[in-house]
């Protein structure tokens, strides 16, 4: 299962959309920016520059900061959305 800390931002959103296009199965703990929870020390073990979103991938205990990455994790995992004769253009 994968968790996603995150908040109502697009940089929180675009990780949902593919989550949801996905249809795999997730968790979202939301961080609340306004009240600096990225900022907790527990947080930042998973976040070290205290910025949302962040995953959790429950199966094997990885965690993956940067949305950019973060899309390219999902998609190889569940290998959706990501041909690997298109991933030039697709990481443009
Ligand atoms: N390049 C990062 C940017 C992450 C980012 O800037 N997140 C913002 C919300 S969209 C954040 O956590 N802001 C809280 C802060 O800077 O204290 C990404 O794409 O994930």
């Amino acid at each position: 299962m994968i968790e996603l800390y995150t908040a109502d931002t697009p940089n929180g959103k675009k990780i949902t959309i593919l989550l949801e296009e996905i249809g795999c199965d997730f968790k979202v703990t939301a961080v609340d920016l306004s009240k600096d929870e990225q900022f907790k020390p527990e947080f930042k073990k998973i976040s070290p520059f205290g910025k949302i979103p962040v995953i959790v991938d429950h199966e094997n205990q990885e965690s993956i900061f940067e949305s950019g990455a973060i899309l390219m994790y999902l998609a190889d995992k569940y290998n959706k959305f990501y041909e690997a004769k298109d991933r030039n253009v697709i990481n443009q």
